[in-house]
């Protein structure tokens, strides 16, 4: 967690009040937790140029291109990579995807505090992430319960059993089971598996990473995951909504 503090220090140019006065943070958030419930696809999208497992993942596309080939799919939400040193990202592309589809936008970021969430909030976005492993439990309460009052949803990533009990509370919306291990950049779905009975009813469940088969996802859908996160897949193709297409 602290790597990533010292990068996120030198670009906290920005003073709060700006945020908080900008166009984008009083406009009214779109539930993705909503849309998985009711949808029989569950598809997030993500929008990823690369990454520290596969470095290179497709650095010719547009950003709101992609955000509106997601659209058109029908996909029930669009994840955006903001981390700049490991996956190439930005605020930027938020703004960008904001402006090109009306779709529930993730900020996907490895979030340690509250002035991310107010630049998730003024940059468009509808949903966060916090991922347990790098968070304590009273972060993740004090986060989470900021994010709710700013109408954020909360996404929650875990990759074990110990991180899911530690994290489990009332102001989460969705609970993400990520089948890649962040240390290992080891796959596999058999830990949303694993995972999915011990999740109480009331959090969408979604399994993140490494699907790439309309298959798989039948499987976990009998595992009770109603959410698909769905990055490189799509990304690595040149046209990222139409490989979406296929999974709706
Ligand atoms: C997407 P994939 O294997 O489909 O590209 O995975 C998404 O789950 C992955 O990018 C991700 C991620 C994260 C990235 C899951 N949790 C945390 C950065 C930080």
């Amino acid at each position: 967690a602290d790597k990533h503090k010292e990068i996120d220090l030198k670009k906290r140019v920005v003073p709060v009040s700006q945020l908080e006065n900008s166009a984008l943070f009083d406009r009214e958030t779109l539930s993705l937790a909503q849309r998985l419930r009711n949808s029989e696809s569950g598809i997030i999208a993500e929008h990823k140029r690369r990454s520290p497992s596969k470095s290179v993942i497709n650095q010719n596309l547009n950003v709101a291109d992609v955000a509106r080939g997601y659209e058109a799919a029908g996909v029930c939400g669009m994840s955006v990579l903001t981390d700049g040193k490991y996956f190439g990202g930005s605020l930027e592309d938020l703004l960008y995807a904001r402006a090109s589809a009306n779709l529930p936008l993730l900020r996907k970021e490895f979030i340690i505090d509250e002035y991310q969430l107010l630049e998730a909030k003024a940059h468009g976005a509808d949903v966060i992430l916090l991922i347990a492993a790098v968070l304590e439990r009273e972060q993740i309460k004090q986060l989470s319960e900021f994010a709710k009052s700013l109408n954020l949803e909360v996404l929650l990533e875990v990759h074990n059993e110990e991180e899911f009990q530690k994290s489990i509370m009332p102001s989460l919306d969705m609970l993400g089971v990520n089948n890649r291990n962040l240390k290992t950049f080891e796959v596999s779905t058999d830990i949303s598996k694993e995972l999915s009975e011990k999740i109480p009813s009331e959090f969408v469940k979604v399994s993140e990473s490494g699907i790439s088969s309309v298959e798989t996802i039948k499987d976990l859908k009998n595992y009770g995951y109603k959410g698909f996160l769905i990055g490189e897949n799509f990304m690595k193709t040149d046209n990222p909504g139409k490989a979406a297409e296929e999974f709706i």
